[in-house]
């Protein structure tokens, strides 16, 4: 008889944890996740697949939980993606955002040095850690240079990854994500406020959409694709870090006008400036190189900026529709 491979999800409840969620019990894995505890339960990115895992309560600012969660599940694969993952957020709570993402990567880690180090790990890095850019496109090399709270927390959850792997000869690997996206995207980030708003604006409901700077620009890939490069790097035969990006970058502006065309709408007639949505410090361009992920993981994304801006407003308008079915005298059609 052959056992199901195991692994655990932190931030399982996340856009991301639904997609690997998905991606491992197709490959044949018993996933179990870890959730925080909460007076109401947010388990709407796993609805459809609640009866097939197993979730186990668990915080990242809580060594204990860490290590009795590992003990009692004995998963093969670790995936640490919990974080508190909204940049602006972080300029607000950075201490603890460095508690969650940077320190709570450490407990991690601990608690896997402590309970099997055969347990091979997977660290959420991220494009934030390249900030203020230092060459174009970013590669495995190109110095960090954080300019957020998030990002700084970021950059040390990476280096303790790695220096575990180095001081205990953990399988610790560091997936440098570019910006990902879907139609489980949190409605606070820029790509999913935007699909969200152009349905709503086509259905009547809404008529203005406020943005934040316009120019940044970004190299926006499908969620779906990147979870499978997180599985890739775990089965390589060495643990090591790898840049995962389409190659492509695109302005905030170009996101929008894409969204808007897409239903014939002219977006310069609903979207509007609010200094609010500026940050402190912004990160003004990312555009990863990706030869790495190709070359040794066979890594490639499926999904193309185009087709990840169409997915995403065709999500959001047959939501609202549905939404809106059940109150019809609100539909009301813009032209
Ligand atoms: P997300 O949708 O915001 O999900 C974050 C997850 O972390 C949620 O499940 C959240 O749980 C959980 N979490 C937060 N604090 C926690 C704590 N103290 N203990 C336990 N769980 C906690 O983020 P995502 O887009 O899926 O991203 C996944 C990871 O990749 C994050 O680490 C993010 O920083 C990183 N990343 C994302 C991107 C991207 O473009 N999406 C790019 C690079 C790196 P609740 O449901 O309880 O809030
Ligand atoms: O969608 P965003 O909030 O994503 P950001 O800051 O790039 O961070 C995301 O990607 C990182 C990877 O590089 C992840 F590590 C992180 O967890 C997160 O998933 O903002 C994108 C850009 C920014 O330059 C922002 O200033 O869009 C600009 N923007 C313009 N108007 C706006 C808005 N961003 C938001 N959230 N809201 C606006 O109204």
């Amino acid at each position: 008889m052959t056992t199901k491979p195991s692994a655990l999800i932190t931030g399982i409840t996340g856009q991301d944890g639904a997609y690997l969620t998905q991606f491992l019990l197709d490959q044949g894995y018993e996933v179990h996740g870890m959730v925080r505890r909460s007076s109401l339960e947010k388990f709407d990115r796993l609805t459809h697949l609640r009866d097939q895992i197993e979730l186990h309560q668990g915080d990242l600012l809580d060594q204990l939980s860490l290590i009795r969660l590992l003990e009692r599940v004995q998963p093969d694969e670790v995936y640490n993606l919990a974080a508190q993952s909204f940049v602006p957020t972080s300029f607000e709570q950075p201490l603890l955002t460095g508690e969650f993402n940077a320190l709570g990567v450490t407990r991690m880690l601990e608690a896997v040095r402590l309970v099997d180090t055969s347990i091979r790990f997977y660290q959420a890095s991220s494009s934030e850690m390249f900030g203020h850019v230092r060459e174009e496109p970013q590669t495995e090399k190109t110095p960090f240079w954080p300019r957020s709270p998030y990002g700084a927390a970021k950059v040390y959850g990476h280096w303790i990854t790695i220096n575990y792997r180095e001081s205990y000869d953990l399988f610790a690997c560091n997936g440098i994500l570019f910006n990902h996206e879907s139609p489980l995207r949190g409605k606070e980030f820029v790509t999913r406020k935007i699909t969200d708003a152009v349905a709503r604006i086509y259905y009547g409901i809404q008529d203005k959409l406020m943005l934040g700077n316009l120019d940044a620009q970004r190299d926006w890939g499908f969620s779906g694709d990147y979870v499978r490069a997180m599985w890739m790097m775990l089965q390589h035969d060495t643990p090591d870090d790898y840049v995962v990006a389409t190659g492509e970058k695109h302005t905030v502006r170009e996101f929008v006008q894409h969204a808007f065309e897409h239903v014939n709408l002219k977006w310069e007639n609903h979207v509007e400036i609010d200094p609010a949505f500026f940050r402190p410090a912004d990160v003004n361009t990312l555009c990863g190189d990706a030869t790495k992920a190709r070359e040794t993981i066979n890594w490639e994304p499926e999904v193309s900026f185009a087709g990840l801006v169409t997915m995403m407003v065709d999500a959001d308008l047959k939501r609202v529709e549905d939404e809106l079915s059940k109150t019809p005298a609100k539909k009301n059609k813009a032209g």
